[in-house]
């Protein structure tokens, strides 16, 4: 058997504060507008990748959380791979032309890999995964292949697999900038703060339901991108001034500017799905219940002492500094307790403590 190479890479999930939600390229993955993240824990949501390449490989092959998927059925997946095949190549080329000995280029390009991917969450938790899975594949492909580019370059790799995924190959906090470019070469994510900046913050994960969400994120962008005249106006100005107001205030560790900004965010973006045509509907009454008593929270402190975002799906993720987020956990379990509702499981309380 030939020399087996080997690299394993974890890559946690991130969670939007300003949202991305519409493509201008969907076979790029190219988004209509920029969008801003946080990325979580390593420790509680991530994907963990593990890619061996060898001489003897027979043809490419793909497990997820122990079962083997066809990796051909995927275009994402096909894409993410040869890109990075491609970069590979490149590298090699670069190695012969700069006189290194053709026995010591490894031709990992031409090899076949074998990729096994595991998350450490449930995947019936309806908790985004693409963005995780695609951001470990791409930084083990990187890992794998020794290629130079910066984790800003790979982020494109990334982000052909799952526009989201481009994110989470950065801690802290990051920007996905949307870019102007037709080929897609300034649609990359760079990171804003990294995570000791703030480690005050924290967010808590509430699962108001495990059920898979109706319409994929993927088909509902496209829908809102075609039919939504509100989206338009978010697109052109809302987003925009968002984007610099959220990199100030994440700057300036002033979590009022930070909250108000991301509740009215994850607000707009249910709006828009509203405003789609047949309209999108993620949140549901537990969801709608928790944004009550956020502010209800919020107006008994006299101040915004947390905030909540909702993705395409009902579960709330609710960012709070650490005294107020001690409180917010009580509140919950009192207002929520685990037998009596919906809202099951996955309290998160100290991600940022370690992500
Ligand atoms: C976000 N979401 O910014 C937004 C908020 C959902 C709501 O990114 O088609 O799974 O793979 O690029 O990345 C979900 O979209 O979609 C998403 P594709 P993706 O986190």
């Amino acid at each position: 058997m030939g020399k087996v190479h080997e690299a394993t890479v974890s890559a946690p999930v991130n969670i939007a504060v300003i949202k991305y939600w519409g493509k201008r390229d969907s076979a790029l993955i190219l988004p209509t507008n920029s969008s801003l993240s946080v990325t979580l824990s390593q420790d509680h949501l991530s994907t963990r990748t593990t890619i061996r390449a060898s001489p003897d490989f027979p043809a490419d092959r793909l497990w997820l959380n122990g079962v083997e998927e066809d990796i051909s059925a995927s275009k994402r997946l096909v894409n993410s791979i040869t890109t990075a095949r491609k970069l590979r190549e490149a590298l090699e080329e670069k190695q012969r032309k700069d006189g290194i000995p053709a026995e010591s280029v490894v031709p990992l390009s031409k090899w076949s890999i074998h990729v096994c991917s595991e998350n450490n969450f449930p995947t019936a938790a309806g908790l985004a995964s693409s963005a995780s899975g695609y951001a470990a594949l791409v930084s083990a492909l990187g890992a794998l292949y020794d290629l130079p580019q910066s984790t800003s370059e790979l982020s494109r790799v990334a982000r052909v697999g799952s526009g989201s995924a481009c994110r989470s190959m950065f801690g802290g906090f990051v920007a996905w900038q949307a870019g102007v470019a037709d080929d897609g070469n300034d649609s990359l994510a760079v990171q804003v703060a990294n995570r000791q900046h703030w480690p005050e913050l924290q967010a808590l994960i509430l699962v108001a339901s495990d059920r898979k969400k109706a319409i994929s994120s993927t088909a509902g962008m496209q829908t809102t991108v075609e039919t939504s005249s509100l989206f338009a106006e978010r697109v052109r100005t809302v987003v925009p001034q968002r984007m610099e107001a959220m990199k100030t205030a994440i700057a300036n560790r002033d979590f009022e500017n930070f909250a108000e900004i991301t509740m009215r965010d994850s607000n707009q973006f249910h709006a828009v799905c509203l405003d789609t045509y047949p309209p999108i509907s993620y949140m549901n009454d537990t969801s709608r219940a928790i944004v009550g008593l956020i502010h209800a929270f919020n107006a008994a402190r006299g101040r915004i002492a947390a905030a909540y975002t909702y993705d395409a799906g009902p579960n709330a993720v609710i960012y709070a500094l650490k005294d107020d987020m001690r409180d917010l956990v009580e509140l919950f379990t009192f207002c929520f307790p685990r037998e009596e509702s919906m809202l099951a499981d996955a309290f998160y309380p100290d991600p940022f403590g370690v992500f």
